[in-house]
């Protein structure tokens, strides 16, 4: 067993937007989905973190954004070097430094970019040299969305059926690299129901979650089709289509629970009025009030002219498709 180690390593890793949504696990313990999933990684919102493990110290250590965490706030990191050093053989207690550029308006803020950074560091940090799919694995651990941020542009979350066979995979292509993702913050509070709680919760209450999981097939089939094609309307159409089918699983859940407020109905309704008058663009929302709206450069003047007017300029963020996770 190895007992030293005094390398510092720094990672960087990129949050993603799912346009195929992942929202419930078979194996809460392993973090195995019901289902895959698809995301575009973000160039302008991500983590940099810095792992050392030492000798030195009789615990972790790990100061998020220039705070030190203890308690419930720092378990699920605490949590996960425990699983590398299992992994890895190496029993000491590690420095975590780990900064989010999120910038506060986007409302992007992620569980993604924070545990694939993570993974990225500590792994290398305790000697570990693991290959690209191995870290996606490591990485869904933490945090299932992670898996998708080890890799750059269109990624899809294979589901697998244990913790050998569930990793994320890039999805080679040059179309659509135009895509564009303007995240619109309505609401800056944390939600009410985390993603964790809110998945769980569907999957054991809503009646439509077995077919949920038939259609999530379907809407990845065509989505990658889409892709493929080059054939941006195709794109649109499915991931709003797929969002939706997402949060209909809150509205079916029993007792029912929901992620909008009248302002993301507001902006959904915006959506839909500007694509009707021939600009297009379609809407994805996560676990939270959050709209992102999906288009091509062509229209980003106009999308984020009507929403700075509608919201306030602050609250508009334009991303473009971003990089794989990478050491400093
Ligand atoms: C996604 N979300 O595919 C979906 C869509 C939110 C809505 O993945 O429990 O933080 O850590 O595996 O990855 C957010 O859930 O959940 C998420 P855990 P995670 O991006």
């Amino acid at each position: 067993m190895t007992t030293s180690s005094n390398k510092t390593v720094t990672a960087v890793a990129h949050t993603n937007i799912a346009l195929i949504k992942y929202w419930g696990k078979q194996d809460s313990e392993l973090i195995i989905p019901y289902t895959s999933s698809l995301s575009l990684t973000l160039d302008q919102f991500y983590t940099q973190t810095s792992v050392q493990f030492n000798a030195n110290l009789s615990e972790d250590r790990i100061t998020i954004d220039d705070h030190v965490v203890t308690g419930t706030g720092s378990k699920r990191v605490h949590d996960f070097l425990e699983l590398v050093r299992q992994e890895s053989g190496l029993n000491l207690s590690a420095e975590v430094n780990s900064t989010n550029h999120v910038p506060t308006a986007a409302g992007l803020a992620s569980s993604a970019s924070a545990f694939a950074a993570l993974a990225a560091a500590a792994s290398k940090a305790a000697g570990m040299n693991l290959s690209l799919t191995d870290l996606s694995r490591l990485a869904r651990r933490g945090s299932g969305s992670a898996c998708r941020s080890i890799f750059g542009g269109f990624v899809e979350w294979q589901k697998g059926f244990d913790d050998a066979s569930s990793f994320a995979v890039p999805i080679e292509t040059r179309h659509l690299n135009d895509i564009r993702i303007v995240a619109l913050t309505v609401e800056k509070h944390q939600k009410p129901v985390s993603s964790r709680k809110g998945m769980a919760f569907s999957v054991k209450t809503s009646p439509y979650y077995p077919t949920w999981i038939k259609v999530v097939d379907a809407d990845l089939a065509n989505i990658k089709a889409a892709i493929k094609d080059n054939d941006f309307t195709r794109f649109g159409t499915i991931s709003e289509l797929n969002a939706m089918r997402m949060h209909a699983l809150t509205l079916s859940a029993d007792p029912d629970f929901l992620y909008f407020t009248g302002d993301t109905l507001v902006a959904m309704n915006e959506v839909k009025r500007l694509r009707h008058s021939g600009i297009e663009c379609y809407y994805t929302i996560d676990a939270g009030p959050n709209i992102k709206i999906i288009c091509q450069q062509a229209n980003v003047k106009v999308i984020t002219d009507t929403f700075s007017t509608l919201f306030g300029p602050t609250k508009v963020t334009v991303a473009k498709p971003g990089p794989g996770v990478k050491y400093l």
